[in-house]
């Protein structure tokens, strides 16, 4: 099962078999006030640090998050996805809870892009879909609906099928268009969610075959240390069946744990992207050594 995303001139395959989908969220005013003042004025010139930053540390597609209180959600996320692919060539992942949004970025975006994210519920299904068809788009399933966010992996695994169903069925978008996020919850708040997300992902990766993603950075919020457990997350994860994350594509440390594990469980034949990374950086270190 391959979800492949385009930008105007660069493919990236999410799959099983494939090098784990590294999707940068740092193009995401939550939780950043000077950021948020900064897009309450129009100025996204932080953007372009964000997008340089992520680049360097080895993204592979972008995330870009345009929410905060007293925006202009649309308009910022139509000017946010004309500025990302003037700066770079990766795909991008529009993502917005609201849905005026999600259809200006998708009609600004050249290329086939990653709708961030649709809901069980039936209103928002019917909502976002036909707008995911209409741009040959993929998207993230959340599998929570009006009543609850459930805990139990077999219920998300439920909506999850609830939504492939009505998707490649209703709407005849390709189920390999589809990415389902298991839900990813702080560790802080409870230190059982994260073997229910782990579960879920081994049970949807069983029981439906689809690739996944999900906000890794969720994970470890408000814990100190976040690098240290991001970049113990995801080999869990990786190893259960999830095959893309939304994550802290700066971080070298959790970076090159994906990068071992991708080595680890066979998605790196003769570890050739391990060892040409090993080079690319001794490289570089030789290089900075004889400027000294
Ligand atoms: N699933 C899906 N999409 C998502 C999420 C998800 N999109 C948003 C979010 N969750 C994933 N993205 C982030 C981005 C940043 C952080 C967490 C998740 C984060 N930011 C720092 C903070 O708030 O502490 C920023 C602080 C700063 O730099 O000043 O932790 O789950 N489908």
């Amino acid at each position: 099962m391959h979800t492949v995303l385009k930008s105007a001139s660069k493919e990236v395959v999410i799959g099983h078999d494939q090098p784990f989908c590294i999707i940068g969220e740092r193009i995401n005013p939550t939780g950043r006030k000077l950021f948020q003042e900064q897009l309450r004025k129009g100025d996204l010139s932080r953007v372009d640090i964000d997008v340089a930053d992520q680049l360097a540390g080895g993204a592979m597609a972008l995330d870009v998050n345009m929410g905060a209180p007293l925006v202009d959600e649309a308009g910022l996320m139509v000017q946010a996805v004309k500025l990302v692919q003037g700066l770079c060539d990766l795909p991008l992942c529009i993502d917005s809870s609201v849905i005026e949004a999600l259809d200006a970025g998708l009609r600004t975006y050249e290329g086939k892009a990653l709708v961030n994210s649709v809901t069980a519920e039936d209103e928002r299904l019917d909502a976002i879909l036909p707008l995911v068809k209409a741009h040959g788009a993929a998207i993230i399933a959340l599998p929570n609906d009006e009543e609850e966010i459930p805990e139990e992996p077999a219920r998300r695994l439920e909506l999850a099928r609830k939504i492939v169903e009505v998707a490649t069925g209703t709407y005849g978008i390709p189920v390999e268009d589809i990415l389902i996020d298991p839900l990813a919850m702080p560790i802080g708040a409870d230190t059982s969610l994260v073997n229910r997300t782990l579960e879920t992902i081994h049970l949807v990766r069983e029981e439906l075959g689809v690739n996944m993603t999900l906000g890794a950075s969720n994970v470890s919020f408000g814990m100190p240390e976040r690098h240290v457990l991001g970049a113990c997350f995801l080999p869990m994860a990786m190893q259960a069946g999830l095959t893309s994350a939304i994550m802290d594509a700066r971080s070298p440390e959790i970076v090159r744990a994906v990068k071992a594990a991708d080595l680890l469980l066979d998605h790196d034949p003769w570890g050739a992207n391990w060892i040409a990374e090993h080079r690319k950086r001794e490289a570089e270190n030789k290089r900075e050594a004889e400027k000294r």
